[in-house]
């Protein structure tokens, strides 16, 4: 068991909740930073059951002040920047807030870091829309980034601005790159959960169609939950460095959307309907990890298929809506 500390910003968000309750199992001290919100955004962590275990404290990433108080507060030994306006949708509409939060808020961080304890480790979420218009058809550490969002534009400047502070001031800063994760916890307008939770409705009856964008869009999937075991492999390391963690498999929305329906005994051909409302200005086509480095040097591999995820987050939707 450690006696560490960590900080985790983003930590009402789902990659936060299932980190925080990996960190506490292996007995850290969890501190997270909370934006304050009109509404609540404590819901995952109390899902999981570990609300009353994170000490929370005020702050935001566009508020470098605060960053500094909740380092000094912990006494971190490693910080974990997981928040982010994170819907690549949304972007469009608010790419300046998503430049602010995603990008000059990374800066926000390492610099906290840099003033407070630069001997703590650092935990940058770097994404797979940094490839975006993809320069090779499995994408790892050595591809080229061409991002087709503000949001991904955001991330590349943020996955830059840690190996800069990396290389310049020698600090442990790491990027995950990872591809597109999921489970019960998504937010609700990412396209895997916006299908679970339509499913379990068209299943009990309370709803009769899913209206989709582009279903030819491929993504690489995985479980949220094996994800955060990659981030603190992470800051295990001697040396910190950049990784892909991703499936090494891709499939589409649509047969994303197959697996979901025959789940509960229906055909997505009956439900699905095309809107044009969710087609994005600029869109990835297709996203396909390598995580072979990831395999090689930190023990990591995925650990759950598409088909025991897809599953997963439809039974726990039909659970919330019979419940
Ligand atoms: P998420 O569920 O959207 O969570 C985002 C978190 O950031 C929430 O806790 C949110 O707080 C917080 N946040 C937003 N604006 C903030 C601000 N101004 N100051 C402080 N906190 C703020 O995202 P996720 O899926 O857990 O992803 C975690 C990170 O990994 C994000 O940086 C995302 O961009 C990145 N990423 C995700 C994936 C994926 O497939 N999930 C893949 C690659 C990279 P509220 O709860 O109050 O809104
Ligand atoms: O679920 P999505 O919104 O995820 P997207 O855009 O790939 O971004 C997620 O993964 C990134 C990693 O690559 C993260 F960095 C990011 O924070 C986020 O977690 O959309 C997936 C695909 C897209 O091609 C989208 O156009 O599904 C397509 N799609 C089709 N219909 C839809 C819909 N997406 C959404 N959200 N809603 C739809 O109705």
């Amino acid at each position: 068991m450690s006696n560490k500390s960590a900080v985790i910003t983003g930590i009402t968000g789902q990659d936060g909740a299932y980190l925080s309750k990996l960190l506490l199992e292996k007995g850290y001290a969890v501190h997270g930073v909370l934006a304050r919100r009109s509404s609540d955004t404590l819901w995952r962590l109390r899902e999981l059951g570990i609300d009353g275990e994170v000490r929370l404290h005020d702050g935001d990433l566009t508020d470098l002040s605060s960053l500094i108080r909740v380092l000094q507060a912990s006494g971190a030994a490693e910080v974990y920047n997981l928040g982010a306006q994170s819907f690549v949708g949304s972007s469009w509409q608010q790419p300046i807030l998503t430049a602010q939060v995603d990008g000059v808020g990374a800066l926000n961080v390492l610099e906290a870091v840099r003033l407070v304890n630069p001997q703590a480790r650092f935990y940058q979420a770097s994404t797979s829309e940094m490839f975006g218009l993809i320069q090779a058809d499995r994408q790892d550490e050595r591809t080229p980034f061409y991002p087709r969002s503000p949001y991904g534009v955001a991330k590349v400047m943020a996955h830059w601005a840690t190996v800069n502070y990396r290389e310049s001031f020698g600090m442990h800063a790491s990027s995950g790159i990872l591809f597109n994760h999921e489970s019960p916890l998504r937010g609700i307008e990412f396209v895997t959960r916006k299908v679970s939770d339509a499913v379990a409705r068209i299943k009990l009856g309370r709803q009769k169609v899913l209206k989709l964008g582009n279903i030819d869009a491929k993504r690489d999937w995985g479980f949220a939950g094996d994800y955060v075991e990659a981030m603190w492999l992470m800051l295990q390391q001697p040396a910190a460095d950049d990784y892909v963690i991703a499936t090494g498999q891709t499939t589409t929305v649509r047969q994303m959307c197959d697996i979901a329906f025959a789940h509960v005994g229906l055909r997505a051909d009956d439900h699905l309907e095309i809107d044009p409302k969710f087609m994005r200005p600029a869109e990835v086509d297709v996203l396909l990890g390598n995580p072979a480095k990831a395999k090689e040097r930190l023990g990591w591999e995925p650990k759950t298929s598409l088909a025991q995820l897809i599953t997963m987050m439809v039974d726990a939707d039909m659970r919330r809506l019979a419940g």
